[in-house]
């Protein structure tokens, strides 16, 4: 498919799955269509918050431990990144391992990957980078070229944690199931304290509250909604029996909506929930690894026991 022809096929998935979604009860959204250009900037926004420890939490654990990953990553081995956003991390294993022969960014964000690519090509002129500009929550279809090298997984952030335990499973199963893994590092954030997790997803700035609404002005300007902003809240709820907190969307008062061509109403106090972020206790993550396949060699965690990296081993 060329670039062009999977634009269109993206842009009609949304159509499709947004107008799904509304049509249910309770109505959600996917999480991943938050992230266009604006979407992946308010992302980048919300990293930097106070509020938001995942990320700062993650990097120092990388920082302190990546040099680590040289006694087993093989030499001329191609870093494949899940979800790689600005590829801020991934200097850091970059760093730590000079002798990678490739890096392999994979996101739905294409433009925003593909300016990150620039920027790290810039910084590391040696590096062969192949963006993938793809969803990998459908398939995962690595250039030809790397199937024979031997490849490191990286999918920092937390970013499986937007997926259902089941689905989470069912990713790691594929991913255990591409050629020649030599490892796979990746960020899983840490069951804790419900209001350090609430404040962590509705920060007093307002930022994940406009990094949510974005969704509906995406709808908007992609599929000819008409959603007025004003007129939905943001809310972080912790969802103790699902171990998640979940972001909604709540409208503010009675009203109907059109969304690509369709009727959607709304009651007052009715959300759209838009978001499942949800939270493991290390021991239950290294099972759930297990149960897909992977050998759970090491979990690296920071002293506050917020957030956890596991190298997984095939
Ligand atoms: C990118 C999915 C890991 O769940 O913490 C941040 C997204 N949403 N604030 C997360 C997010 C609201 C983030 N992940």
């Amino acid at each position: 498919m060329n670039e062009l022809a999977a634009e269109t096929a993206r842009s009609s998935e949304f159509a499709r799955l947004a107008v799904e979604g509304l049509s249910t009860s309770p109505k959600r959204a996917e999480a991943k269509f938050f992230y266009d250009e604006e979407g992946s900037r308010l992302f980048d926004r919300i990293c930097e918050l106070e509020e938001y420890y995942p990320t700062r939490t993650e990097t120092a654990i990388l920082r302190a431990r990546a040099p680590e990953l040289a006694e087993w990553v093989p030499e001329g081995a191609a870093l494949v990144e899940l979800g790689s956003g600005s590829s801020t991390k991934t200097r850091i294993l970059l760093d730590a391992l000079p002798g990678l022969g490739a890096y392999v960014p994979l996101d739905i964000s294409a433009e925003h990957m593909q300016a990150s690519a620039r920027a790290l090509a810039a910084h590391y002129p040696a590096l062969d980078i192949h963006p993938v500009a793809a969803d990998f929550t459908r398939a995962i279809e690595l250039p030809g070229d790397l199937r024979a090298m031997p490849k490191l997984l990286f999918f920092p952030g937390s970013t499986i944690g937007n997926f259902t335990p089941p689905e989470a499973v069912e990713l790691l199963r594929r991913l255990r199931g591409i050629d020649n893994v030599a490892g796979f590092v990746l960020g899983v954030d840490l069951r804790k304290d419900e209001d350090v997790l609430v404040r962590a997803y509705d920060d007093a700035e307002g930022v994940t509250a406009a990094f949510n609404k974005n969704l509906l002005r995406r709808m908007n300007t992609e599929l000819g909604a008409d959603f007025d902003l004003d007129r939905f809240g943001h809310e972080a709820r912790w969802n103790e029996a699902c171990s998640r907190i979940e972001m909604h969307l709540v409208s503010t008062c009675d009203q109907s909506v059109r969304v690509a061509g369709h009727r959607i109403d709304f009651a007052r106090g009715e959300s759209i929930h838009t978001e499942s972020s949800h939270k493991y206790s290390v021991d239950g993550f290294r099972e759930m690894a297990a149960t897909a396949g992977w050998s759970a060699d090491e979990t690296w965690v920071d002293d506050r026991g917020l957030f956890s990296v596991h190298v997984l081993r095939p």
